[in-house]
């Protein structure tokens, strides 16, 4: 391990209030953004306890404080419902593991934000749907969340990226990255430019509804990924909706969205060989049921109608980001090999392909839940 940054754990280790002694850490799950660790502690009669620590990617979120206010605020609120109704505020809602100093957050001696999480035990996150119910229990979970937020004080909550599911903005920055160039790319992904250039109007649809008010803006999630939830290992049931750094106000279609973007997806997000990948449709009839029921109600039959948009806008916005990264240089989405973003921007438009082949069945399972 590069000793910077076992030395910067170390630092964040002795600076967060865990309980017991310190066994080991080891890098840990998926994620694009930020740099997760599992830390194992020895408690007790020799009790593992385990634990979450993060380095928080300050390129990205750039005022982490305002970010942390958000997670306590949402969380806090969480774990009142949870208690009210009698589940387990441990496992339920993420928990913040306080600094030593009573901050939500450590700041090392480098500048660089960490916290520290509880583990939400015997549950797993998946990168990949194994049981096709699963997903129904993912979009049951994702629907609760956004249920239990309804009457979150969103005026509240710091937005902790500019414009993040502005699709219209992003679409401009596609633009100027085509332009500027910088890495010389352009002339070797001219068909992926032109699929986003020739689709100005899915970037245009919702942003062109929000400024002529025909829409309702909700507290969501806005990164509803099938591995930013754990499952619980027994009963299967979305036990707890984590990654909550982009927690802000946004649109319900594009909760559901994004998860139709990963979870019904035939193949991973970065799989090369396109032919694998389609987006399937009793994967897409299971999460919209799941999440229709999991919002209780709260959606307007309008909301309803657009999920299928919902579903396109976001892996179109999402297929984008990626093409405007591998413009840029790859500096924002992690990548772990040469042409990483490109080949998930490539899955991206083949799901985007298929939904407009798709148009009129999706439409149709949609209509069967809108009453
Ligand atoms: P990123 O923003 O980089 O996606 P996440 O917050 O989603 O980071 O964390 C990355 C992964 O770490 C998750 O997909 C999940 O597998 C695991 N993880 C995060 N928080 C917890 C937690 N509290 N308990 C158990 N696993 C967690
Ligand atoms: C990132 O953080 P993670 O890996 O759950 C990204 C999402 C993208 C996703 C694509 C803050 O999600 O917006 O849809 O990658 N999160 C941020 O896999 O940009
Ligand atoms: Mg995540």
């Amino acid at each position: 391990m590069n000793i910077k940054l076992a030395e910067q754990i170390k630092e964040a280790v002795d600076n967060i209030c865990f309980t017991g002694t310190f066994v080991e850490d080891m890098p840990w799950g998926n994620g694009h953004i930020n740099d997760t660790f599992l830390l194992v502690f020895e408690g007790e009669d020799e009790k593992t306890i385990r634990y979450i620590l993060q380095r928080m990617n300050k390129n990205i979120f750039k005022e982490p404080e305002k970010l942390m206010e958000n997670i306590e605020g949402v969380t806090s609120y969480l774990r009142k419902i949870i208690i009210e109704n009698g589940g387990d505020p441990e496992r339920e809602t993420m928990n913040v593991i306080p600094a030593k100093d009573g901050k939500s957050y450590f700041v090392d001696s480098k500048g660089d934000y960490w916290r520290g999480y509880v583990f939400v035990v015997d549950a797993t996150s998946y990168d990949k749907v194994e049981k096709k119910e699963d997903f129904y229990e993912c979009a049951v979970a994702f629907g609760n969340f956004q249920r239990l937020l309804a009457d979150y004080p969103a005026a509240t909550l710091h937005e902790t990226i500019k414009g993040f599911h502005d699709t219209k903005a992003r679409f401009a920055v596609f633009k100027q990255a085509v332009a500027d160039d910088i890495c010389g790319r352009a002339a070797t992904v001219k068909p992926e430019i032109d699929f986003v250039l020739e689709r100005e109007d899915i970037a245009n649809y919702f942003c062109d509804m929000l400024e002529n008010g025909e829409l309702i803006l909700r507290v969501t999630h806005n990164d509803t990924k099938l591995n930013n939830i754990m499952m619980d290992n027994e009963t299967r049931k979305g036990v707890c909706v984590i990654d909550l750094d982009t927690v802000m106000p946004g649109l319900a279609m594009n909760d559901f969205g994004d998860s139709i973007r990963f979870g019904a997806s035939t193949a991973a997000e970065d799989e090369q060989d396109l032919d694998k990948v389609w987006c399937d449709m009793e994967l897409f009839e299971l999460y919209t049921k799941g999440f229709i029921e999991g919002c209780g109600g709260k959606l307007t039959q309008k909301e309803i109608e657009l999920l299928p948009m919902g579903a396109k806008t976001m892996t179109f916005e999402c297929g984008m980001r990626f093409l405007t990264d591998y413009l840029q240089g790859d500096t924002y989405f992690k990548t772990h090999r040469e042409g990483h973003n490109l080949d998930r921007c490539r899955t991206q438009f083949k799901l985007v392909s298929d939904m407009e082949a798709k148009w009129d069945i999706m439409a149709d399972i949609v209509k069967k839940y809108n009453n």
